[in-house]
């Protein structure tokens, strides 16, 4: 952590300053929203301290600690997991300055310590990989295993893609979910547990991961044991970054559910009105689809992330 900053913070030359901490560069994803965010703070004439917790809630909060303390204009954050964040906002609410959740929610109840939450809608994003299953088993009746590779344990988009797929398979009682472990969103952990399940899960039909990173490192571990990813094993992941889009036009992975990275103008815009005292929206959704095979093959020409 520790953003890279010399002079204060709010300063008098006008510029709106922004600290942001990251969760870590986990996964394509990341690295894509981190472009946007750094780009769009440019573009906005915005000036930006920005730090990276490297996947650690404590360097997140010794973050915000530090904007306090240099008295930015606006903090803005990416939560790692979703508890533990009541005591650090409330000293950023009594040091007047607003905060903007980005990409992540946080469980606080009180809503008074953050201006506003700019991100997807994870649940939404975890029914419509579980409709496409329910719809790609219509009328079987045989069992079908499901492996899962869930998201950084404790986080928002993990919590919410494993309850939004529940939901919209529950239906169906012979989709059942034979395993279902952490992978971190990493690329790495994919794999390696991906090895695991496949030793321990005779039959396995359906991998879901909450990522495309996931989903790529235990196509590596499908492959290493011989099975072909996308025919022998079908796989549903989430983000369609160029990486996993990649993957779904070549057909090693089935469907992919959109996760935009792309928020920096909406978090500059909305730093803007908050520093403004202008009203916000306390909710900003993300706008995002799905991608099969074809439609992937579209798509990659324009893609830029
Ligand atoms: O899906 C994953 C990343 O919070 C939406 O975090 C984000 C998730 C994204 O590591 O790839």
């Amino acid at each position: 952590g520790g953003s890279d900053s010399g002079s204060e913070g709010g300063g008098d030359d006008g510029k709106l300053t922004l600290g942001f901490s990251q969760v870590g560069a986990e996964s394509g994803w990341r690295t894509a929203n981190t472009e946007s965010i750094k780009a769009s703070a440019a573009a906005a004439g915005i000036e930006l301290k920005f730090s990276d917790a490297q996947g650690k809630q404590e360097n997140q909060i010794s973050d915000i600690r530090g904007f306090i303390t240099q008295k930015v204009d606006v903090i803005a954050f990416s939560p790692v997991v979703t508890s533990g964040w009541d005591a650090v906002l409330k000293e950023a609410k009594d040091a007047d300055i607003p905060v903007i959740l980005t990409d992540r929610a946080v469980d606080s109840t009180d809503t008074s310590l953050y201006e506003s939450f700019i991100g997807s809608d994870f649940k939404v994003e975890g029914q419509k990989a579980g409709e496409w299953l329910a719809k790609e088993y219509e009328g079987k009746t045989g069992d079908v295993n499901i492996v899962e590779l869930q998201g950084t344990t404790g986080s928002a988009p993990a919590i919410d893609r494993q309850t939004g797929f529940a939901d919209a398979i529950k239906a169906n009682p012979n989709l059942k979910i034979a395993k279902s472990q952490t992978g971190d969103f990493k690329r790495a952990d994919g794999k390696t547990v991906m090895e695991t399940f496949l030793q321990s899960v005779p039959k396995i039909d359906v991998l879901y991961a909450h990522n495309d990173d996931m989903g790529l490192g235990a196509i590596e571990a499908i492959e290493a044991a011989g099975k072909v990813p996308g025919k022998d094993i079908k796989i549903i992941t989430v983000d369609a970054v160029k990486d996993g889009m990649t993957a779904l036009a070549a057909g090693k992975i089935n469907f992919i559910v959109e996760c935009s990275p792309l928020l920096g103008d909406q978090l500059m815009e909305t730093a803007k009105k908050v520093k403004a005292g202008e009203a916000v929206e306390k909710r900003i959704l993300t706008k995002e689809g799905t991608f099969t095979p074809e439609q992937a093959k579209a798509e990659l020409p324009n893609r830029k992330y």
